[in-house]
């Protein structure tokens, strides 16, 4: 009897990014076949058999299809905008000053405190819908710029909100460890018994965290008060990631590495020793170019290190209004490409198989392989390198979440 499906996509070439095959497990005559949202074949048509039944048939003819992006680390929700500092900042201010006068993170948390959910939603979902048409199907989303309770909350509640008005899948990170709100009067560590003992617990008995994050560094927060927070999280069984050695070298790979974390973030002035303990916990570097670029950075992130020691790397646009108002995921490929100098299969495995490793789920996404979601990106492109070659410019044909 035929198999049945609910859909074949066919004609079309595809990058797999299988990790067992060499070159992104490029198949040149390939089929993908769908039943209940998930992939039952990816592969060969001379593979598939010839008598298979399914509801829909789609020629991709010739189209090439990649697994669903992943944007795996983003501030995609937050109120306000920052643009006016941008003005500041071209006329030659410093962070520091911008940031004395009521400016920087601080006056992102005055806007996003001031916002309702719904108004949340609403300046986030452009953002996502930008991501979105790029052929992205899976996005992360951070708080912190809540910094109290109530706050970081609806923030989280918001980013799950946007998920569930689009078709995408939405993982969420709490971030309250990510610069000190003004009432905290300079002392950090209060403000860290506050994450730890009133937010975290707040957060993960309503559910609204799928993973834990911190920025640590010398405008933000210190080893001690990073790993208190992954302490916090561990006792609540939630994964941790870190912001680490964005601006300077204060060990926060290496911390990182010593919980396990499932990705290491920005890793501008990451060291030898730090990338040889990242490859020891498997965790991800997550290397977010539009950051280095906006702010101007010069130190890269040593990828040549990464590579030697095999730490997977992943990219991601890191959207937020200060630092990466980013939101092309295929911009983040180009930068990644240009400026870290990664290779196209680096490239394009950092923002499919790798973010989703770095999103603990590559289990269910990143690569096209039977079992996973259907999450698929299909393209009007001749070789897979167009995707990272050209700078503003979307060849997505179309997208595919979950199957539909
Ligand atoms: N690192 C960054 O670059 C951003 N946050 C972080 O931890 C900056 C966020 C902002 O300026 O609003
Ligand atoms: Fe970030």
């Amino acid at each position: 009897m035929a198999e049945r499906f609910d859909r074949i996509w066919h004609n079309a070439r595809l990058v797999t990014v299988r990790a067992d095959l060499p070159d992104l497990g490029v198949i040149e005559w390939g089929v993908i076949a769908a039943r209940d949202g998930r992939i039952v074949f990816a592969g060969e048509r001379s593979n598939f058999s010839p008598d298979a039944d399914a509801a829909d048939r789609i020629d991709c003819a010739g189209r090439w299809i990649t697994p669903g992006l992943v944007d795996c680390h983003t501030h995609l929700v937050f109120g306000g905008n920052r643009a006016h500092e941008f003005e500041l900042r071209l006329r030659g201010a410093s962070y520091e000053e911008i940031a004395l006068a009521g400016g920087g993170i601080v006056s992102t948390v005055a806007a996003t405190r001031a916002s309702s959910e719904a108004e949340l939603v609403a300046s986030a979902l452009p953002r996502l819908d930008a991501l979105i048409g790029e052929g992205v199907t899976t996005v992360e989303i951070k708080s912190g710029y809540g910094l109290n309770t109530e706050t970081e909350m609806r923030q989280l509640s918001a980013a799950r909100a946007v998920g569930r008005s689009r078709p995408v899948t939405i993982r969420t990170t709490f971030l309250g460890a990510h610069a000190l709100p003004p009432e905290a009067d300079g002392d950090k560590d209060r403000y860290i018994d506050l994450v730890c003992r009133e937010m975290l617990p707040a957060v993960a008995q309503a559910g609204l965290a799928d993973a834990v994050d911190a920025f640590m560094e010398g405008i933000a927060f210190s080893g001690d008060q990073t790993a208190r927070v992954f302490r916090a999280a561990k006792a609540l069984g939630l994964p941790v990631k870190l912001h680490a050695d964005q601006l300077s070298n204060l060990g926060g790979a290496a911390l990182a590495s010593e919980f396990s974390a499932l990705s290491a973030d920005h890793l501008e002035y990451t060291n030898h020793a730090s990338v040889a303990a990242m490859a020891q916990a498997g965790t991800v570097a997550v290397l977010l170019p539009g950051a280095f670029y906006f702010i101007r950075e010069t130190t890269k992130p040593p990828v040549e290190l990464f590579r030697a020691h095999g730490v997977n790397m992943a990219l991601a646009t890191d959207c937020n209004p200060g630092s990466s108002p980013l939101t092309s995921l295929l911009l983040a490929m180009n930068m990644g490409a240009t400026l870290f100098r990664m290779t196209v299969a680096e490239c394009l495995a950092g923002v499919t198989r790798e973010a989703a490793r770095a999103l603990g789920l590559l289990g269910e996404t990143g690569t096209l392989e039977a079992g996973k979601w259907c999450d698929l990106a299909i393209w009007d492109i001749d070789r897979p390198a167009e995707l990272i070659y050209r700078m503003g410019f979307n060849p997505l044909h179309s997208r595919v979440w979950m199957g539909r």
